[in-house]
């Protein structure tokens, strides 16, 4: 059900703290940690404690938790110094989300081109 834990969910299980991660950020709403396949010298993921699909998802039910996610977002870039960085919610396969879980990608440290591929 959305908003509950999944069990087959993998952030959920970092949320738990029954799989490792790189924490680097958390609140009562939030964790934010390391991407095990970073795309930039700083590649975070900021994702909400409870599950959903997507951001889409989770603003339509929980705005203020999706709010809190840019917040930390922001926290993220102050404390790795980023000057200018992006932001990204891959939705749908074909925008290339593969955890079905909703997450910010939070990514800096290098140039970064526009359009993305
Ligand atoms: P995507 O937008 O759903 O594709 O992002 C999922 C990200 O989760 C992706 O960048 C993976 O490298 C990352 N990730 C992770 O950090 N730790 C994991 O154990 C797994 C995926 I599986």
């Amino acid at each position: 059900m959305a908003g509950e834990p999944e069990d087959d969910c993998l952030f959920c299980k970092i949320v738990a703290g029954q799989v490792p991660a790189t924490v680097v950020r958390e609140t009562d709403t939030t964790v934010a940690f390391r991407d095990i396949n970073p795309q930039a010298p700083t590649h975070v993921l900021v994702i909400p404690k409870v599950h959903y699909a997507n951001a889409a998802e989770l603003a339509a039910a929980e705005p203020a938790v999706a709010a809190g996610i840019l917040r930390e977002a922001q926290a993220v870039a102050d404390e790795d110094k980023l000057e200018s960085y992006r932001i990204v919610f891959n939705t749908g396969g074909g925008a290339g989300q593969t955890v079905w879980h909703a997450h910010a990608h939070v990514l800096g440290g290098r140039g970064l081109q526009w359009p993305p591929g």
